[in-house]
């Protein structure tokens, strides 16, 4: 692989045109396909009212959140648009991402937001996907399916096309975090299932899964857990994931993504961005791969101070894959720290970023940002490998960026006898 050397001087330039011309795989968004329907937010004002940017304009404008949640749509951008764009420079992460996504359609980044009011509502949503998939330098996005979510779930049941751009997720969190508030669903639907977790509960809940699994052909299954979260324990949660999750799981070879370390609602009154962080304890994962060797698990953490940890457990545990700087930890100064903390122990075994987008066109910026922290780390990593006396080539860094970027997520998802995605 070490054919043709390039000089060390010459390394940067070759990362930073490897990185731009490979396609990512975005291994977990909140994106949806079309055929979904409109429970996919695109354009201006979605962008601009992303729970990121809600947080920020509590802090700069004295609104209550209760004034702020009973507005229009319209209203809620304007307001934040006025607050953290005009009255303030959009310095902070999120809200300079949505002038690079204005910048990116050549949109105006001051003044208002009618230009671009107008140009996305021009848009068609196939044509607006593949073009922002196209600045955003990726092949396909991962979706977050909730099998109980009421909005989606009757548009599974009722049938949809799959769709080579976006590939599905069954994510867990009303079963695995909110059952008290969702049996109920599941009895209706007849299953024989108790809020106690008594009689057939576990079974049948496997029973519901594995139906959806055969619908829905995810390329994972998902929860988020809180910073509290412990295994082994006494409770339903980890009761499902022993009984019903985990082994459909290692029969199916779809591995679980386990996202640990939200605080729920420490703020309720700021809804979607209400959630804070907490340091978790890995004995958690270090148990759950001890206990299921067999399966596979994506684990992100949402705490800074979880991330060396888990750097260690992933060099005990072949069958952990880290994943992504994760929601709060998605800032350059995070990503370039976690990062090459990662490469440092983990080589290319691990798969750096996700864009956990919830608004379509935010993978452009999350994206490019991404490209431009890593750019800096891969070259040193490339040239201290080549100070060191390995010859570097041009194919050592594609194969490398390859890895990281799309090929550990394809391998990972690929059950032991070897056949690909299930939408292959
Ligand atoms: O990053 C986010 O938007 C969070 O609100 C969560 O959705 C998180 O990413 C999750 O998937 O639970
Ligand atoms: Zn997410």
């Amino acid at each position: 692989m070490s054919a043709s050397p390039i000089p060390a001087d010459q390394i940067r330039t070759a990362v930073a045109e490897e990185l731009q011309a490979a396609k990512f795989i975005d291994i977990h968004t909140h994106l949806y396909k079309p055929s979904l329907g409109p429970i996919g937010l695109w354009g201006i004002d979605e962008l601009i009212t992303y729970h990121y940017l809600e947080a920020e304009l509590f802090r700069f404008n004295s609104i209550t959140p209760g004034k702020y949640f009973s507005l229009t749509k319209t209203e809620k951008a304007d307001l934040i648009w006025k607050t953290l764009f005009i009255e303030n420079a959009p310095i902070s992460e999120s809200t300079r991402g949505v002038v690079a996504v204005l910048s990116a359609f050549g949109l105006p980044t001051t003044g208002d937001l009618a230009e671009a009011r107008t140009f996305f509502a021009s848009r068609t949503i196939t044509e607006h996907i593949r073009d922002v998939f196209r600045l955003a330098g990726i092949s396909e996005a991962v979706m977050t399916n909730d099998p109980l979510d009421p909005d989606e779930a009757p548009v599974w049941e009722r049938g949809t096309e799959s769709d080579p751009l976006f590939h599905p997720v069954l994510r867990l969190d009303r079963i695995l975090n909110k059952w008290d508030q969702h049996w109920q669903v599941l009895q209706a639907k007849g299953f024989d299932v108790h809020p106690d977790g008594s009689g057939r509960t576990m079974s049948e809940v496997r029973r519901f899964l594995e139906g959806w699994v055969a619908l829905m052909k995810p390329v994972y299954m998902a929860v988020s857990l809180p910073d509290t979260f412990t295994y082994p324990e006494m409770s339903l949660r980890v009761r499902f994931l022993r009984e019903s999750v985990l082994p459909i799981c290692r029969e199916t070879g779809i591995p679980m993504s386990l996202m640990i370390g939200v605080r729920y609602l420490v703020n309720p009154e700021l809804r979607l961005a209400g959630d804070g962080v907490g340091k978790a304890d890995l004995r958690a994962v270090e148990r759950i791969c001890l206990d299921f060797p067999d399966n596979r698990f994506f684990i992100s953490l949402l705490s800074r101070e979880n991330q060396h940890e888990l750097c260690v457990y992933a060099r005990k545990f072949a069958n952990l894959m880290p994943f992504g700087c994760w929601w709060f930890l998605n800032n350059p100064s995070m990503v370039e720290e976690m990062t090459r903390e990662r490469i440092e122990m983990l080589g290319a075994s691990f798969i750096p970023q996700h864009s956990d987008a919830r608004v379509l066109e935010q993978v452009i910026y999350k994206w490019r940002n991404t490209r431009r922290t890593l750019t800096p780390i891969l070259a040193n990593t490339y040239q201290t490998l080549s100070e060191d006396g390995r010859p570097v080539s041009r194919e050592d860094i594609r194969h490398g960026i390859n890895r990281l970027f799309r090929s550990n997520f394809e391998n990972f998802i690929q059950p032991a006898g070897g056949h690909t995605c299930p939408h292959e």
